[in-house]
């Protein structure tokens, strides 16, 4: 009989500033480290002939939105009937120490425990000592694996199932050709716990040739581009798209401009999409002067592009030379971004809080220029952290200078180094500003109002998915889902579990001002739906047939609403003339308002003056005889907007 290996792919979470371990109930960006190592294990399964001698279970778990089963790992090879190996894989900075955590747990039931990513990758790639929490898990027989491992997976995993496991393996300097290399394998079961079941990553290449000071890809993977076959990425498409239904991925390439087999996987894109019918589409990441290439950003529409992200890091000459960001020309940002959205693309530029010339005044200055003159789509903003592998880390280190010890905060939403113009707090509530400033209601509405038709509800939702995490789960999009979940004993080691009584109070306050927060962001969200939405042709054909009337709109009668509908018809037959009890509705919907101009202006201040008088205790003033019908208008409202967004999703 075959021996049973259990192999727990796993990718820790974080700890949030309670010490909770952070998980939500649904996920937005799946793990490409995950697929990643799915595909290489599915190959060397096969390839290694390992499958006839061992039965090999793989168990895909991401901590930000599954519960480790960390009991049941333990016990899973009880009685030596199966032998568990636990991969705590893809493993940054600020999951460290929670990986630590997980890495000791498990060794002390005498599971076999691996541990790679850039942490580990980055920090021993620049510094010749091993630091002590490295240390400690190499003491507790934990295997550390530097590097990537696309050449030497199946050795690996032989000598993990074998017993025969190093403590550490060195791969940094020998970066796999990743050519013919197995493609990320995707798995639906996996995606079931991510908003968009469609959503695929892939890495297409590796590696950049620049030298940004801050960044640590380039020591770990390297400057030299390397990449994979165009054939096996778009035969892993179609693959997808047929087992799976993914039409949309993310590219997670780190410059997919520079990838030099760029244009021959646009080519095979072009071909799927137009010779196949299959609808892919795809973000990716880029450099600021990507759109100079040749052809490179009408070759990325025609092959299904739809964002780019650019490290923009900031519009300061100063900051950028500081941070050996040479490339970045900032008088040339406003065409870099009008070349990527006059063919279609919208663009999402990274962008660094916390550089040397950096102060309060100095970024709301620079924000108000990004805003204003270059125009992104979308921004995201990081607060500078010396990252182990990068540059940064290593001057700091050898000047001795403070970073914080607890590696948990290096996840770009803490200050973790002393600025000297960013003090006393102000460096995150800049930070802070800088998110409210770029996605407030008039700057969406802006960009809505600029970007093309095609791209308006990619625009609106991903706006939804940054305001609710910024306001309402309060963490970095890029490490946030939908609906914050917590365990009561997932807690920090060191922190004490609090009785159930208390955690399930604190909760409940915690729900009740997460739900105010999501009304907030959803009544916000639905009055920039209403302020820039498209009406229909029909529609609009109706709301002309009102306006020819010339008479006030709230002297309409709904005798004329249905003969405007009737007259619109004309031009339009299938639309359908609504019924008098629906348009006496329909009337009082701010929909019909105004022919420019659409909002729910009118039932804010309601609402608000309701709240004022309720707070005031002056309950006899509040006109009763309003709130059903206007309780009914915002529902019918709010149902309205859901059911045009959930038509997107
Ligand atoms: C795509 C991406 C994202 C995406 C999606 C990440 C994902 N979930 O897949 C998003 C946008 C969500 C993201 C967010 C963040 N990211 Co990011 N991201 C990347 C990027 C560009 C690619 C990741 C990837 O797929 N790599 C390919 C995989 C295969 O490489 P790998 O993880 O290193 O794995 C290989 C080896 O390390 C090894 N390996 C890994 N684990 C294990 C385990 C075992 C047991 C073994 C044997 C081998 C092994 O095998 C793999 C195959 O060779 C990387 C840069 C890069 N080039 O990797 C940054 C990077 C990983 N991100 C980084 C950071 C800082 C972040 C954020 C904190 C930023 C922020 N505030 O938003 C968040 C954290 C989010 C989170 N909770 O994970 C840093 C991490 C550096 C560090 N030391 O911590 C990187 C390196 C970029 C950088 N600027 O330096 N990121
Ligand atoms: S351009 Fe991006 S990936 Fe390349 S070195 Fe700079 S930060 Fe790193």
């Amino acid at each position: 009989m075959r021996k049973t290996i259990h192999l727990y792919l796993i990718k820790p979470s974080q700890y949030d500033d309670d010490g909770y371990v952070v998980r939500h109930w649904r996920g937005v960006l799946p793990s490409n480290t995950l697929a990643c190592l799915a595909g290489l294990t599915e190959d060397a399964v096969q390839q290694d002939n390992l499958s006839q001698l061992y039965n090999v279970k793989v168990h895909l778990l991401d901590e930000t939105v599954d519960k480790i089963p960390v009991k049941k790992i333990c016990r899973s090879q009880r009685w030596g009937l199966a032998k568990t190996i636990v991969c705590l894989a893809g493993v940054q900075t600020n999951q460290f120490p929670r990986a630590c955590d997980l890495a000791h747990e498990f060794r002390k039931a005498g599971i076999t425990v691996l541990i790679g990513g850039f942490h580990v990758s980055g920090y021993l790639a620049l510094l010749p000592d091993v630091p002590a929490d490295i240390q400690a898990l190499l003491d507790a027989g934990v295997t550390v694996v530097k590097g990537e491992v696309e050449e030497s997976w199946p050795q690996l995993l032989r000598d993990a199932i074998e017993g025969k496991l190093q403590p550490m393996y060195d791969y940094l300097n020998a970066k796999p050709d990743l050519y013919t290399k197995p493609i990320p394998a995707i798995r639906k079961k996996y995606l079931r716990k991510f908003v968009a079941s469609n959503f695929g990553t892939l890495d297409c290449g590796r590696g950049c040739p620049f030298e940004c000071t801050f960044c640590t890809i380039i020591n770990v993977q390297g400057r030299k581009m390397r990449f994979r076959s165009a054939e096996h990425i778009a035969d892993a498409i179609r693959r997808n798209y047929e087992q799976n239904g993914i039409t949309f991925y993310f590219f997670t390439d780190d410059n997919f401009a520079r990838n030099k087999n760029w244009e021959t996987i646009f080519d095979a894109l072009i071909a799927l999409r137009t010779k196949e019918n299959i609808p892919v589409e795809f973000m990716m990441q880029v450099d600021v002067l990507s759109w100079k290439i040749k052809n490179f950003v009408s070759k990325a529409r025609q092959a299904g592009c739809i964002n780019v992200f650019i490290g923009m890091e900031s519009v300061d000459p100063g900051n950028l030379a500081a941070a050996g960001k040479k490339q970045n020309q900032v008088n040339e940002y406003r065409y870099l971004i009008q070349a990527y959205r006059d063919s279609d693309i919208t663009s999402h530029v990274g962008y660094i809080l916390g550089f040397p010339f950096d102060t309060v005044d100095s970024i709301r200055r620079d924000l108000k220029f990004l805003m204003e003159e270059v125009r992104p789509d979308h921004a995201s903003f990081f607060i500078l952290m010396p990252l182990p592998g990068s540059m940064d880390h290593i001057h700091m280190v050898k000047r001795g200078e403070w970073m914080h010890p607890d590696f948990n905060l290096y996840d770009s939403q803490h200050e973790v180094t002393k600025h000297p113009y960013l003090k006393d707090g102000s460096w995150r509530a800049t930070y802070l500003e800088a998110w409210k400033t770029f996605y407030s209601l008039g700057n969406m509405k802006e960009i809505l109002r600029r970007g093309s038709r095609v791209n308006y509800w990619n625009n609106f939702l991903r706006f939804l998915w940054y305001k609710n995490s910024i306001q309402t789960e309060e963490r970095h999009p890029m490490m946030c889902g939908y609906f914050r979940l917590k365990g009561r004993k997932a807690r920090r080691p060191g922190l004490a579990i609090v009785p159930r009584w208390e955690y399930y109070t604190t909760r409940a306050k915690e729900m009740y001002a997460y739900g105010r927060s999501l009304w907030r962001v959803m009544a916000e969200m639905e009055e920039l739906w209403l302020q820039t939405r498209y009406p229909s042709a029909a529609e609009q054909r109706v709301v002309e047939e009102l306006n020819k009337l010339r008479v006030k709109y709230d002297q309409l009668k709904i005798a004329d609403l249905q003969a405007a509908y009737q007259r619109a018809k004309e031009h339009f037959p299938t639309l359908r003339v609504p019924s008098k009890v629906h348009l006496f509705w329909a009337k009082y919907s701010p929909l019909l308002v105004q022919n420019k101009v659409y909002t729910r202006a009118d039932l804010h201040a309601f609402w608000s003056s309701v709240r004022e008088k309720w707070d005031d205790q002056r309950w006899f003033r509040i006109p009763v005889h309003k709130v059903p019908l206007n309780l009914l208008r915002d529902v019918q409202l709010s149902l309205l907007f859901l059911f045009h967004m959930a038509r997107e999703l």
